[in-house]
Parts: C-alpha cells; structure tokens; sequence
C-alpha cells in the first residue's frame, strides 16, 4: 500500500543489485586509444545492463570523481566542468536519490572506447551520478536508462535503439540486425522492460534485462576479453545519528578517563535534559556544568557525560509504537498493547521523507520484532504522501520562505469547516496544488444551503423560506424520485471515493445530492411533504444521509445538525454509515431509435432524464462509423422515440 515512487527510493538507497564491472579505455588528450593500456588507461564501470553495451552513446563521471580534475586540467573544459563540480557540492545524497532534479553535465573533451564494439564516447560528468556507489562511473545507455535518457534529450546526445518490444515500430525492421543503422529514435522515454537485443552485433536477438540470456552472453564475452567481471555492489548508507544539539534524546554513556566509554546503568535512565540552560545566552549541553559533570558508574571517579544528543529521527522511528502505550514508566511500549494496535493502517507524510523517516521507521520496527518485542515487521500498511501546497507563484510553501498561509484568518472569517471542507475540495491529496482562496467563499455558502435544506427537509425551516405556491404534484413526483435515486448513487459514490481518499470528488457528489434535495424542496412546500408520507419519509432519510456524508468533511457543522435539525443526540461519528442499493440508483432508462436521413441504424438505451446534448451525443456514438468522412446537417430528437441525424 505504498506509492510506487517511495518504494523506488528506498531500493535505490540501499539494497543489493547483481552486475558486473566493465573496463573502459581511456583515450589521450588528442583522442587516441593507447596501443597498450596500462592499469591507469583504465575507468571501469559498474552495470546491471551489461547487455546493453551496444547502446552506450555517451560516458559519465560523478563530480566527486578524483579523475575530473585531471581530465580538465588547463583545457578550455576546465572551467564549465569545475563549475559543474562547486555546484554539485551543495545537493546532497538525498536529493539526489530524490532522482526527479534536473541533471546538469559537462564534457570533459576526453573520450573513452567500449570494449564490446571498440567505439569511441565521449565523457561528461553528470550530477546525478553517486560517487560511492559502484565505481563513480557510468556507461551511459539512454535508450534503456530514463536517467540517461533525460540527460541525451537535454545535451543532445544520441539514443540508439538496442533494445526493442516485440510492437515497437521499429521491431520489424531491426529484429535481426547487427549493425547500427537507426542512430535515433522519437520515444518519449527509455524502454526499461525486457525486450530483444537489435544493433548488438552477435548479441542481437537475444533477450536483454537484468539477468538476461543477452547479459549473461555479453558478462561472458568480457571476461573472455579480461575487460569485465561479475560483482555484486551493495547501497549501503550511513546514519548519522548524534549532533552537537541541545534538542534531541541523550546519549547515555559516561566518558572516564581510566575506563572509557562507559554506558549509563539502566536504574539511572533516562538521562534528561537540563532544563535550566540558557541557550540565548549560547550555553550548550557542553558547558553546561550540572549536566556535564558527573561520577564514573564503574570507579567512582570523576567523570563527563556524553554531550553529543540523538537526532531526532530516533525519535520519530518508533514514536507511533509510544502512542499504544503513552503512559507506562517501565518501558517504551508493553508489547501486547503494540501488537494490538500496530501496523498503521493508514499513514500520511510527505514525500521528502522518503528514504530518511520512512526508512529507518522500518528498520526500528523489524529490529524491534528481531528482539522480540514486536509481531509484525512492516510499521505503516498504507502510505499516502500528500502534494505540496504552492504559493501563488507557484513555489513550494515552507516556514523557511516565510510564504505559508496562516488558516487562522480564513477560520476566523467561515469557520474551521469550511476552511477544512475547502482544502479537501482543493484536489486529491496527492496532487501538488496552487493555494487559492478564490473558491472559500463558495463552499461557505454551500454549507450555508445545506444548512437551511437540512431543516427545510425536517419541517425546521424558517416560516420565509417555505414555499407559498400550489404544488404541481407531476413536478413534484419526478424530483422526488430523481432524489430517491440520487440518494443511492451518492452514498455510493463518496464511500467508494472516501476508500481511495478521493475527497474532492466525495464533496463533488454531495453537491450533487443537494443539488437534488433544492429541486425536490422547490417542487414541493413543506404541508406537501408532511401530508405525503414517502415524501416525509425521503426527506427525513436525504436530510439524515446528508449529516451522515458530510461528517468526516465539517465535523462540527454535521454534529450541530444531528441535535438540532434532526433532534438526535449523541454524535454523528458512533452512528452507522449510511447503506446504499445500487438498485436503486439507476435512472429509468429508454430506449431510443437512431436514425441516419430517416433510416434506422441502431438503437440505444439512454438515461430517461439525460440531457439533450448527452443524447445526441450517445446517438452519434453508436452511429460513428456510418458517420465516418460524412458533415452532420441536422439532428432531430423525438423524446422517448428517436434521435435522426442527417448527414452528408
Ligand atoms: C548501464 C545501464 C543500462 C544501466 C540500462 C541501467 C539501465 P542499481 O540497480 O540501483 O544497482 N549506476 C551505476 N553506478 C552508478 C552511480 N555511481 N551513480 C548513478 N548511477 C549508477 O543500478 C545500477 C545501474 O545504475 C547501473 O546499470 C548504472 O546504469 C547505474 F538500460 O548501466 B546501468
Ligand atoms: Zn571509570
């Protein structure tokens, strides 16, 4: 139940990935390939894909490469690739495991030659290249790699097609070919699925993909060369877990000068904090004599204590473990209690803690069920990573920008329901989206109707809002049972669209049912509807469903209702969710007879209420084809009878 994207972060920062190491041959300042290359003519690669060395159009080193330097030294390279490097110094690991920035490269105006094909490519250095993964150098295959792919289309390097899909275009003509005779292609983005091997001299027609009959050939074939290996690279990453901060937990050792690290005994934690520091004044954990000073549990003598603190994602691995338990003094959590209420079923956090939080609440967890502690191994079933919210131009709000909306004044103004039944009709929660207040004043007034229909449907109203009129009783009967149907339809809707935390969409058709619950309410006053006992009963059940759908959305607003309007006590969250019958959801349908210049084509069967540009668009749906190359002249709709277009 997790995004797609986090789980692809994760694998990428850390794991196992089977590979090998491939040597390429560095060519000299003027481009020549050394007759025998020695040891340091040497850059070897690392690869999953070695099968897709025919398709290595370009060579990449990452900027912390001691090589760079090297390469660039005193050649007019030198400055755009030095600048390249300074820049990539300030993105860190994690943003570039974040794996969607911008790539940025350089040539170095060197070029090495593939030992699989003897070609010359040149070598840039790319930022988004790892310098401690693998060997901090990259055969650069875009036709396979989305990375590399992106980084061709922006410098204009080739993408040669070595590995096709049996209904690519190009299929046909290249499934048996061994030398290179398409140098481009048009894709959209690389081919990264198992495919056949094209262009790949004796390779070609095999299969390629990780572990593939073609990566296996083409591992073997260089091993036979002496220019490659299998090897296996672990992503391995450090945590670095204490800071020089005041906040965050202590760590519990003792340093004496005879017995070294000493941990504190376990009766003596937990170790906290001194809370009379006064860190405007710049005095810190370390100056801090009360704290600092202490004796050595072992001998006795004078000691210091630990001044480095926890980051506080130790905290934060296992707090919601804390949270089945909060009050117990003898441990972090019973363990029953955690059993009881873990996994999480539903969690929601931002995107930015994709391979940090996430990652090491995992690693909590199943270290935690190793020692026995815990039952299960995974800490969070359900993972939603909700969109950023942008200011008006567009950039990412954040407390350090200092261009974050403060909801308190939109409270102040229609109430915390609104503002909260406004943010969800926003968009899905998982989409980026443009902050506006533009439409705030509309769901205001929504909430307002549904107020006043809600006690219109009890027979609550205000004597003014009551209609006066007499009843046309045809109207009235065709919008109550339009407001049966919609009832049912709607129920079904926003529990389906809830599931999937579609709450946009949910408030949508709750808009819908009160569009319905207006008509019914103008069609008929409020004797009509206490001296007709479906309609008391409907209007009773739509003014209870409308409470009931709107709770999670405007908690207050629906709980009001329910003691007010409807005269209920308790609150809305301990009542049932309403049921639904999709029976009873579906209009009456018609069948309607389509015509093209008089003479009958098809039939279709519409919705008996459907609108007349929807009819005539479902008629010309079904007639398509006998439409195909013909101009539409007229078209003719008889309600209930048929649609006649003519058509020349
Ligand atoms: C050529 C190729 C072709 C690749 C293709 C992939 C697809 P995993 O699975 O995560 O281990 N790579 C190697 N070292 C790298 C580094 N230091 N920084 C960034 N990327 C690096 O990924 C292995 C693949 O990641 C390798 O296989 C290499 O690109 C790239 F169609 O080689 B591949
Ligand atoms: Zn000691």
């Amino acid at each position: 139940g997790w995004p797609e994207r986090v789980k692809q972060q994760q694998a990428n920062w850390i794991g196992r990935s089977e590979g090998a190491n491939v040597d390429f041959i560095l060519c000299d300042a003027e481009g020549n390939a050394p007759a025998d290359p020695t040891e340091d003519d040497i850059i070897t690669v690392f690869t999953t894909r070695a099968d897709t060395l025919f398709g290595c159009s370009f060579f990449l080193l990452a900027p912390e490469s001691k090589l760079v330097p090297q390469l660039v030294a005193g050649t007019e390279y030198e400055a755009p690739v030095m600048e390249l490097v300074e820049a990539a110094k300030k993105v860190t690991a994690v943003e570039r495991a974040q794996g969607d920035r911008e790539k940025h490269g350089a040539f170095t105006g060197r070029y090495v030659v593939n030992p699989i094909n003897g070609e010359k490519v040149p070598v840039w250095v790319g930022d988004y290249i790892v310098a401690d993964y693998g060997t901090g150098a990259v055969m650069a295959v875009p036709c396979g790699d989305q990375r590399d792919f992106e980084f061709a289309r922006k410098y204009d390097l080739p993408i040669i097609p070595i590995i096709l899909g049996e209904d690519d275009p190009l299929y046909p003509q290249l499934k048996d070919e061994r030398n290179r005779v398409v140098t481009s292609v048009d894709w959209e983005e690389a081919y990264n699925a198992e495919g056949t091997l094209v262009q790949s001299g004796r390779f070609t027609g095999m299969t390629g993909g990780k572990h593939s009959e073609g990566e296996e050939a083409v591992v073997t074939a260089l091993q036979e060369m002496g220019r490659g290996k299998r090897t296996v690279e672990f992503r391995l990453r450090d945590w670095l877990i204490s800071r020089q901060r005041y906040w965050g937990n202590p760590i519990p050792a003792i340093h004496c000068e005879h017995c070294g690290v000493v941990p504190v005994p376990e009766e003596d934690l937990p170790v906290r904090l001194p809370e009379d520091i006064d860190l405007a004044a710049g005095e810190t954990l370390a100056t801090h004599a009360g704290f600092v000073n202490t004796t050595c549990p072992k001998c006795g003598v004078p000691a210091k204590r630990e001044t480095d603190t926890m980051d506080t994602f130790t905290c934060s691995s296992w707090y919601y473990m804390r949270y089945t338990d909060p009050h117990n003094v003898h441990g972090p959590f019973d363990p029953a209690k955690a059993n009881a209420w873990m996994p999480v079923d539903q969690y929601i956090g931002g995107i930015e803690h994709a391979i940090l939080h996430l990652l090491y609440s995992r690693f909590f967890t199943k270290v935690l069920r190793d020692c026995g502690l815990l039952d299960f191994d995974e800490p969070f079933t359900n993972l939603l990573c909700q969109g950023m919210v942008l200011d008006a131009h567009g950039d990412v709000m954040s407390k350090s920008k200092g261009n974050v909306v403060s909801p308190e004044e939109m409270i102040a103004e229609y109430g915390a329901d609104a503002v909260r039944a406004y943010i969800l009709f926003l968009g899905p929660p998982e989409k980026e989206k443009l902050w506006n207040e533009d439409g705030l004043p509309g769901m205001y007034k929504f909430l307002n109707r549904l107020w006043r229909q809600v006690h219109d449907l009890m027979g609550k109203a205000d004597e003014d809002t009551l209609f006066a009129g007499s009843v046309d009783e045809k109207a009235a009967q065709a919008a109550a049972e339009k407001l049966a149907r919609e009832r049912h339809r709607v129920v079904g809707k926003v529990s389906a669209d809830i599931e999937r935390n579609n709450f946009n969409t949910a408030i949508a058709a709750i808009m819908e049912l009160s569009n319905a619950a207006g008509e019914f309410l103008r069609a008929t006053d409020a004797e009509a509807r206490a001296a007709n006992a479906d309609y008391a009963a409907l209007s009773q059940e739509v003014a209870e469903v409308l409470v009931k759908l709107m709770a999670p959305i405007t908690p207050h607003l629906s709980d009001e209702l329910w003691r007010t309007a409807l005269g209920r006590e308790g609150f809305v969250y301990s009542e049932p969710w309403p049921e639904f019958d999709p029976e009873k959801a579906k209009a009456d349908e018609v069948e309607l007879a389509v015509q093209i210049c008089g003479k009958v084509k098809t039939r279709i069967m519409v919705a008996a209420d459907a609108p007349e540009p929807d009819i005539l668009e479902a008629a010309r749906a079904a007639v398509s084809d006998a439409l195909a190359g013909k101009e539409v002249k007229k078209e003719v709709y008889v309600p209930g009878r048929l649609v006649n277009i003519v058509a020349v």
